[in-house]
C-alpha cells in the first residue's frame, strides 16, 4: 500500500494540477464514513445513516479539503499572502496551510464570536488575526474589497479552487460505498460545501468508467441552516444572523445562486433547525454513537432525523450526513450543555473510588 499524502495526490486526475505542481498538503481527506448503529433504532425507522466525519481532517474541519487546493494554486501562481474572512474554521485551515507553504495568512474574524478551539489554532499557527466589530458577512465584504487594493489571494469559498478540493469528499463516499447515497445532508452557511459535493457527485455520475450503471447516481441534496441564520429559508439575505452554531452564523451566503441550482437539479430542499434541535442532535451523536462534532455540523443530522420522522426521507433510504467539524473546536458550548452531569468529586482513596463506582452501577 502506498503512503497516503493527501487528497490532491489521490485525486490528481480530477483536480487542476500538473505533474510539476508543488502540492501543499497536510494529509487531509480520506476521512471515516461511519454507519450509525443506535440512532436509526431510536427513531424507529428503517433507514441507513452514515456520517462523513470531517472533524478528523488535519485542522479538524472540512475546510482543509478546499484549503490544500486553494493554497497549492496560490503558491503556483506566485502569491505571497492569503486572506479570508471566517467564522473560525476557514481561518484555522488558512493559517495552517499558509505555514506549510511558507507564505503569510491574514484572517478577519468577528470579535467574540469564534469558538475557542478555532481561535487557539489560528493563534498557534501564527496567522495575522484581524478582529472586527462586525459579523462574518461584514468581514467577507471587507476582504473582497481589500483584495483589489493589496497583493493577497482570497481563500474563502468564492475562490473556485476551494470547491474543487471539497468535491473530493463526494468521490470518497462513492468510492467507499460503491454507490451514491439517496440523500446527502449538510449544514449550510455560505453554501460552498453543498455546491462542492454536488459537483463531485455530478462529475462521478457523468464518468461511466468510474461509476458504471449505479443507481442512484446522484443524491437528493438537503441543506440545513440554523433558524436564526436561515437566509435560504427567508428567500433573501438577512442582516443580523444569530445562532449558537457560530460556524454557520452567516446571513449573506456567498454561493447563493450555485446552491439554489443544487436544490433544483437534485430535487432537494433547504430547511432550518432551532439551536435547541441542533444541540440535541450533537448530544445524541456523542452519547449514542461516540462521535463528537461541533454544533454547526449537527444541523445535518438534526435535519435528517426530522425529515426521516416525517417521512419526507422515506424508509429504505441510504443517507449520508456530513459532520463538518470536530467537537473539540467548541469546548465552551459542549461543557455548558452538560451542566446536569457534573463530575463526582471524592477523596483520593480506594474506598471512595470503589463507592463511587458501585453507586453509579
Ligand atoms: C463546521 O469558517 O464559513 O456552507 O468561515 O465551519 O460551505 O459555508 C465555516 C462554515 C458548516 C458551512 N460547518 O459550510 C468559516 C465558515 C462548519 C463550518 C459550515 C462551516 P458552507
Amino acid at each position: 500500500m502506498t503512503h497516503y499524502t493527501g487528497l490532491i495526490a489521490h485525486y490528481q486526475d480530477r483536480l487542476p494540477v500538473s505533474a510539476t505542481t508543488r502540492l501543499i498538503s497536510l494529509g487531509e481527506g480520506n476521512t471515516p464514513l461511519i454507519q450509525l448503529h443506535h440512532v436509526p433504532r431510536l427513531v424507529g425507522k428503517d433507514v441507513t445513516i452514515y456520517v462523513k466525519y470531517e472533524g478528523l481532517n488535519p485542522t479538524g474541519s472540512f475546510k482543509d479539503r478546499g484549503m490544500t487546493m486553494a493554497v497549492t494554486k496560490a503558491v503556483e501562481e506566485g502569491s505571497q499572502a492569503i486572506i479570508c474572512a471566517s467564522t473560525g474554521n476557514t481561518s484555522a485551515a488558512a493559517a495552517a496551510y499558509a505555514v506549510r507553504a511558507g507564505i503569510k495568512a491574514f484572517v478577519l474574524i468577528p470579535e467574540g464570536k469564534i469558538a475557542l478551539g478555532k481561535l487557539a489554532q489560528t493563534l498557534m499557527y501564527g496567522a495575522q488575526i484581524i478582529q472586527i466589530n462586525g459579523n462574518f458577512d461584514k468581514g467577507m465584504a471587507l476582504v473582497k474589497e481589500v483584495a483589489t487594493h493589496a497583493p493577497v489571494t482570497i481563500v474563502n469559498s468564492i475562490n473556485p479552487f476551494r470547491l474543487e478540493g471539497q468535491k473530493t469528499a463526494a468521490f470518497e463516499i462513492v468510492d467507499e460505498l460503491g454507490f451514491a447515497p439517496d440523500y446527502h445532508c449538510l449544514p449550510v452557511g455560505n453554501a460552498g460545501n453543498i455546491t462542492a459535493y454536488w459537483k463531485g457527485y455530478s462529475e462521478y455520475a457523468s464518468d461511466s468508467a468510474t461509476h458504471k450503471a449505479v443507481t442512484p447516481t446522484r443524491p437528493v441534496m438537503c441543506g440545513y441552516q440554523a433558524a436564526g441564520a436561515a437566509p435560504f429559508m427567508a428567500g433573501k439575505m438577512i442582516d443580523n444572523p444569530e445562532t449558537v452554531a457560530t460556524a454557520i452564523r452567516i446571513g449573506h451566503p456567498q454561493s447563493w445562486d450555485l446552491a439554489w441550482n443544487v436544490q433544483r437539479e437534485s430535487n432537494g430542499w433547504f430547511d432550518s433547525l432551532t439551536d435547541t434541535e441542533i444541540l440535541a442532535a450533537q448530544k445524541l451523536l456523542s452519547q449514542f454513537e461516540g462521535i463528537f462534532c461541533e454544533p454547526a455540523s449537527a444541523a445535518s443530522l438534526a435535519g435528517a432525523l426530522r425529515d426521516i420522522q416525517t417521512g419526507k426521507i422515506p424508509e429504505g433510504s441510504n443517507i449520508v450526513c456530513t459532520l463538518t467539524g470536530n467537537g473539540l473546536k467548541d469546548p465552551d458550548t459542549a461543557i455548558s450543555q452538560c451542566q446536569d452531569t457534573h463530575p463526582v468529586t471524592i477523596d483520593a482513596s480506594l474506598d471512595a473510588v470503589k463507592k463511587a463506582i458501585l453507586d453509579a452501577m
